[in-house]
């Protein structure tokens, strides 16, 4: 690929933008990040006791295990990731190659790469709790209806008694936690936002590209809640959101996809931007709302994700399945 030096500058232009960063108090772990950004850390997983695999993809090179550190629950994600252009010439010539077999014109190997070339993400949960666990067991699903009356009579008060915690969202609005990873904020109390890396994302390469943008605005909890007030907000993150990822990234709208998920995993409004032509868990039609649409749908209805039909998927042990089932909706 020609760009790969634009890319390559691209993702290094992160870090410059990170040292123009507001001075405040940093914990000791922030500051260690922030001096090697490589920074080594005390290996959790060394006492790592699998209980089970909860599910894996072999096209996807992704398994998630259930365990436990320490006697608590934890879910550890391991995933293979995306080669990389510019480490190319260094892989191919810094590797031992072990043949596997030679036959004409064909030969297989087995590639053993330097470290450093091979690395796996790897995304820990600890502790954990039974929701955690459930959420990565493969599991089937099925599509729910849901009224605009379903959701104040069912979806509502399911989501109000689980009152999942937020605190790792709070942590990223008030720069308890990440704060060195955020690429652009907007400090408006009614339609800011931080603009920051999805977990998702190891950022080594613009292909997969995933950040998601979380409102200042507390209160809002889902696409159901947002009425043509909102309209100052989503407008201002479309815009803000697609200005501050070309600038970085150099990446312009007409690449990304910009949504909102229908049900979200976690209740304070955010919206998505990944790469078009990545396939990211979630960005289907099933359950990706994307904001234009949005946008233009409450301009001509201020009620209308008040008021409409929408369709998602369940999982078959998901909670509020179940209330769907008690109600005679499925
Ligand atoms: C989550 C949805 C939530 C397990 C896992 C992920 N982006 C996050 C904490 C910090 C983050 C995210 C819940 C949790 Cl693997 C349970 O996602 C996060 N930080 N999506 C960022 N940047």
């Amino acid at each position: 690929m020609a760009n790969a030096a634009a890319k390559r500058e691209a993702i290094s232009a992160e870090s410059d933008a990170f040292s123009q960063e507001t001075k405040r108090t940093k914990t000791d772990h922030e500051k260690g990040q922030e001096d090697g950004k490589e920074s080594q850390c005390e290996n959790i997983l060394a006492g790592f006791k699998t209980s089970s695999v909860l599910s894996d993809s072999a096209r996807e090179k992704i398994m998630f295990i259930h365990g436990e550190i320490a006697d608590q629950d934890a879910v550890v994600v391991l995933e293979k990731t995306p080669f990389r252009e510019e480490t190319l010439t260094e892989l191919l010539r810094g590797s031992t190659l072990k043949l596997e077999m030679k036959n004409d014109i064909y030969s297989s190997y087995r590639l053993q790469a330097p470290p450093h070339l091979n690395e796996i993400k790897t995304t820990v949960v600890y502790p954990a709790t039974e929701k955690h666990v459930k959420k990565h067991q493969r599991q089937e699903s099925f599509l729910v209806e849901e009224t605009g009356e379903d959701y104040r009579s069912i979806t509502l008060p399911y989501i109000e008694k689980q009152s999942l915690s937020l605190q790792w969202v709070y942590n990223i609005l008030e720069k308890k936690a990440e704060a060195q990873r955020i690429v652009f904020e907007d400090p408006d109390p009614e339609v800011g936002f931080v603009l920051l890396p999805d977990l998702k994302w190891d950022q080594k390469q613009v292909d997969d590209l995933y950040l998601i943008s979380i409102t200042h605005q507390k209160g809002v909890k889902s696409l159901r809640d947002l009425t043509s007030e909102h309209l100052p907000l989503l407008q201002n993150i479309l815009r803000k959101g697609q200005d501050a990822i070309l600038q970085r990234y150099n990446l312009p709208a007409s690449k990304l996809r910009v949504y909102l998920h229908y049900q979200p995993s976690y209740y304070h409004l955010h919206v998505h931007f990944t790469k078009l032509g990545y396939e990211a868990p979630g960005c289907g039609v099933e359950r990706a709302h994307l904001l234009s649409d949005v946008i233009q749908n409450l301009q001509s209805d201020p009620r209308f994700y008040e008021t409409r039909t929408l369709h998602f998927p369940l999982r078959a042990d998901d909670g509020l399945l179940a209330k769907f089932k008690e109600a005679g909706r499925l």
